[in-house]
C-alpha cells in the first residue's frame, strides 16, 4: 500500500523489549470511514435483537450482545470475523499499514490468523481480565502479533487497551484455574503486574502491535464516547497452528504478505491445551472466573 508505515531500528528494538509497538496511519481514511460506517450499520441492526445473533462457521453467533443490551441503548461489545460479511473489513484485514512493520517484525511471510471487533459503547460495564492472546492458540513458534485497530479515539478514559510492557518475555500465564477455562491469569498474577501497566492510547485510524504473549487487558468505559477496536491477528507463515482457531473464518491461513514456503518452525514451551469457546466470544469464559467454584460433589 502506497502509504506504507514502516518501524524504525528503534521502534523494532522497542518492540522486542517491551512487547508492543504505536503505529500512527495505520488505516487510510477511506479505509477507516468505510469501517465506522460498517459497525454503526451493525449497531444499529443490534437494536432489533434481544439476544447475541448471527452464525459464524463454528455455529456460535457472529453478533455478541452485553448482558445490558436493549433497543434504546444498544451494546454490541463484539463481532466474530467481521471479514466473513464485509469487503472493507476484509480489505483492510488484507492490506493495511500496520501490516508492513507487522511485517518487519515476523516476516517476511505473514498469515492471517482471525478477527474481531471489540466494542465498548459510552457508559458500558465491558471489560478485559488480564490474558495472553498465545494461550488461546497454541502455535508451533510465538511469531504472532495482534493488530489493534483504533476505529475511534481511544483516550485515557473509554477503556483503552492496557499493557504490561516486557511481560512477553516473562513466563506463560496459567489461564485455567481450579479446572475452569477463564481465558484471564489469577488474580495474584494480574495484581503483581497491574503497577507496571501502560494505556495505549491515540487516535482513530492508528494501531496498537502487541506480541502475542504480552499480558493486557482493558477497562469498562467510563466515558460518554464509544470505543472501538478491529483486531486482526497476524502469523509467521512457518508458526502452525496446534488447536482450532477459536474464532474461524474461511480466511485463515491466507498469506497476506511474503508468500508460502512450506516450512515449519518450533520453539520450546509448555502449556495446557486452552477450551474452545462455546458461547458468542471470550466474554462468557471470562466471565467464569468471578463464578463461585464449585465445592467437591456439588
Ligand atoms: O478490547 C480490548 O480492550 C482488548 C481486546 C483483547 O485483549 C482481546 O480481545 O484479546
Amino acid at each position: 500500500m502506497s502509504n506504507s508505515r514502516t518501524l524504525t531500528e528503534a521502534q523494532i528494538a522497542s518492540f522486542w523489549s517491551d512487547g508492543y509497538a504505536f503505529v500512527s496511519d495505520a488505516l487510510t481514511t477511506t479505509q477507516l470511514a468505510e469501517l465506522r460506517s460498517d459497525f454503526e450499520g451493525w449497531v444499529e441492526e443490534s437494536r432489533i435483537h434481544s439476544d447475541s445473533y448471527g452464525d459464524t462457521l463454528a455455529n456460535r453467533p457472529r453478533f455478541d450482545l452485553a448482558p445490558d443490551h436493549t433497543a434504546e441503548e444498544p451494546r454490541l461489545r463484539r463481532v466474530a470475523s467481521p471479514i466473513e460479511v464485509s469487503d472493507a473489513y476484509l480489505d483492510a484485514m488484507r492490506d493495511n499499514a500496520a501490516l508492513n512493520a507487522v511485517a518487519q517484525l515476523i516476516g517476511p511471510n505473514v498469515e492471517f490468523n482471525n478477527s474481531k471487533i471489540n466494542a465498548k459503547q459510552p457508559g458500558s460495564a465491558t471489560h478485559v481480565k488480564f490474558h495472553q492472546d498465545f494461550m488461546f492458540q497454541p502455535h508451533t513458534n510465538e511469531d504472532l502479533i495482534t493488530v489493534l485497530f483504533f476505529l475511534d479515539d481511544v483516550t485515557l478514559d473509554n477503556g483503552p487497551l492496557v499493557v504490561a510492557p516486557g511481560t512477553h518475555r516473562e513466563s506463560l500465564f496459567d489461564h485455567w484455574h481450579d479446572g475452569v477455562y477463564t481465558g484471564a491469569v489469577s488474580p495474584e498474577v494480574e495484581s503483581e503486574h497491574l503497577e507496571d501497566t501502560v494505556a495505549v492510547h491515540g487516535p482513530a485510524g492508528s494501531a496498537c502491535l502487541m506480541h502475542t504473549r504480552l499480558l493486557h487487558g482493558s477497562a469498562p468505559n467510563l466515558s460518554d464516547q464509544p470505543r472501538t477496536l478491529f483486531i486482526s491477528e497476524y502469523r509467521a507463515e512457518d508458526s502452525k497452528p496446534l488447536q482450532e482457531n477459536h474464532i474461524p473464518s474461511r480466511y485463515q491461513g491466507e498469506v497476506v504478505r511474503g508468500q508460502r514456503t512450506n516450512r515449519v518452525r518450533c520453539s520450546s514451551y509448555e502449556m495446557e491445551f486452552p477450551e474452545v469457546p462455546s458461547g458468542a466470544s471470550f466474554f462468557s469464559q471470562q466471565a467464569k472466573a468471578d463464578e463461585p467454584v464449585p465445592s467437591p460433589g456439588a
